[in-house]
């Protein structure tokens, strides 16, 4: 075996008929696999046994090449029959970005018989990103390895500069159930594509996969999980999103595999937070929130380095520098909590005065991008900001809303909700949420248009549960129906009790103002019977 280190290769040559020979005649001896990593020059760098079946290249996690180039090593090994480039060969190929892959077929004899070669190309329009070369004898392999190299790379290059411009993170999007209904998932996946879209990231595949179980330490199977790392260098993606919330061992296992950024869902919402956040409570939420998050991944990678502290890795921050870090990351969570707390109790002050002046509250909530602040605009003439985004408002904005009578209230509007948010990151956003206590009301806004309205409907109403807010009153809003045919909107809101409006059209709005002066003021004036209201749920004079 060790002679192989003292093997090499012309610079000029991807392999040899008698370089392959001296893999093929081991291979013939031990009954395993036999191959070696080859640099550019043409030396051996590594030499590796396997068995009969496949062979393990050293563990490379923290030698990743960067994007766009090759490794600038091939892999050359054999196969103890004829048999072609397996699933594990085309995996090591994009997950190390080899140069070449090559295995050689051992012959009765103990003599190479033929040689197939994979190697990367750029992904093209097909989507192709793997080359094959026809099986021939290592012999016949004479073309010039340096040029046919160089040409790669240059092509790898030129696709870097293209997508470089005006293009945000790529990612592909991963979703991996159990038990989910087909409808169910496919609206997950849709928000998840829409949430990236949210963050600024483009989406450049979607990958699923339906299981009975889900894989404790990597959710998706084995041979998927292959396809995901060589579906993820084709589109040269910058990260994989998982839908489904991974536990610190899950992401740092399949980070591991992939060799790429892995996050999930609550990291996206996170990254989107961070992104808005604008006033000094929302900054500091986010934060706090992002380092709760941190935490405990931080612990999960000080037990991966211990692991591999033996071998390769050492030179990643020790067991100490985690040590240091993760003080330092408790120091701070205390710190923004002080903060935090500090800023809550100037708001309930500023709260207090405001009910002492004794303005009813109408508090907007509602799924993220229902349209809220589409409709404290609507309501108030101001112009707050909106857009078609997850996540636009972070902030609370309180604006006064005049009623006939000399009457006043405050309308607020608040971040929106999700579903399945993990309970840490609502507890961060603890300090806004707040804001909704002092809620009279809550105008509760639906997107009607939503195929998914039912389930936004309960994740809102669950979450206003969860802060122990589920007992305020509710006054649903059925917005954007101008997006449904005409007369729909305003039957699907009648079926639910709800008032049916177009923020953005101002249409509805004066019914919906009846129903809250209804709410508000019935029970001493009876305003609601003196205007001539009647309840949307009664179908009167809707549709
Ligand atoms: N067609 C239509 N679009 C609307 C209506 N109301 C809001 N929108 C659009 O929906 C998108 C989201 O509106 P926002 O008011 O920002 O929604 P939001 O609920 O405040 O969203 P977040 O703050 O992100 O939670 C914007 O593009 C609005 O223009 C409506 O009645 N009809
Ligand atoms: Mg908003």
């Amino acid at each position: 075996m060790e002679r192989l280190f003292r093997r090499s290769l012309p610079p000029e040559r991807l392999v040899t008929q008698e370089f392959a020979r001296s893999l093929t005649e081991i291979t013939a001896e031990i009954s395993r696999q036999v191959g070696v990593l080859v640099d550019r020059r043409g030396a051996v760098s590594h030499v590796m046994v396997g068995d009969a079946r496949s062979i393990q290249l050293p563990d490379w996690g923290r030698m990743r090449a960067g994007t766009g180039r090759l490794r600038g090593l091939r892999l050359i090994h054999t196969h103890l029959g004829d048999e072609a480039l397996t699933r594990d060969d085309l995996t090591d190929l994009a997950v190390l970005r080899l140069d070449a892959v090559v295995a050689i077929a051992t012959d009765s004899e103990g003599l190479p018989g033929k040689a197939y070669v994979a190697s990367l190309c750029a992904a093209n329009d097909e989507g192709a990103s793997v080359q094959h070369l026809p099986p021939t004898p290592p012999a016949l392999l004479d073309f010039d390895f340096q040029r046919w190299i160089r040409e790669r790379e240059e092509e790898f290059a030129r696709t870097a500069r293209t997508r470089a411009v005006g293009e945000g993170e790529r990612a592909i999007l991963v979703s991996v159930t159990a038990g989910r209904r087909a409808e169910e998932h496919e609206v997950a996946l849709e928000e998840l594509k829409e949430l990236a879209r949210s963050a600024g990231v483009s989406v450049a595949d979607v990958v699923t996969q339906h299981r009975p179980h889900v894989d404790p330490k990597t959710l998706m199977g084995e041979g998927k999980l292959a396809d995901l790392v060589v579906r993820a260098f084709q589109q040269d993606v910058d990260l994989v999103i998982f839908d489904q919330n991974l536990t610190p061992a899950q992401a740092r296992n399949l980070a591991e595999r992939m060799e790429l950024r892995v996050i999930d869902r609550t990291q996206l919402i996170l990254d989107i937070f961070a992104q808005r956040a604008i006033s000094r409570d929302g900054k500091l939420q986010v934060e706090l929130a992002q380092l709760k998050y941190r935490l405990p991944r931080l612990a999960q990678q000080d037990v991966g380095l211990s692991r591999l502290g033996a071998g390769i890795g050492g030179r990643g921050p020790g067991e100490q520098k985690l040590e240091v870090d993760r003080r330092r990351v408790r120091d701070r969570i205390a710190r923004l909590e002080r903060e935090l707390e500090h800023l809550r109790r100037e708001r309930a002050g500023r709260r207090r005065r405001r009910e002492r002046r004794g303005l009813p509250v109408l508090s907007i909530v509602g799924y993220t991008n229902a349209g809220k602040s589409t409709l404290l605009r609507a309501l108030t003439q101001s112009q707050v900001h909106v857009e078609d985004k997850m996540f636009a408002t972070l902030d609370p904005a309180s604006r006064r809303l005049r009623f006939p009578r000399e009457r006043e209230v405050l309308v607020t509007d608040t971040v929106g909700f999700i579903r399945d948010l993990p309970p840490e990151l609502v507890a961060a956003f603890r300090a806004t949420l707040e804001e909704l206590e002092s809620a009279d009301v809550f105008l509760h806004v639906v997107d009607a248009a939503s195929p998914d309205l039912e389930r936004r409907l309960a994740a809102v109403r669950r979450v206003l549960d969860e802060i122990g807010l589920g007992g305020v009153p509710e006054i649903l809003v059925f917005n954007q129906i101008d997006r449904l045919p005409p007369g729909e909107g305003r039957a699907l809101a009648a079926q639910h009790g709800a008032v049916a409006v177009s923020a953005l059209r101002g249409a509805g709005l004066e019914e919906l103002l009846l129903r809250v002066e209804d709410v508000l003021w019935a029970r001493d004036g009876g305003m609601a019977g003196r205007l001539g209201f009647e309840p949307v749920a009664a179908g009167g004079g809707l549709g």
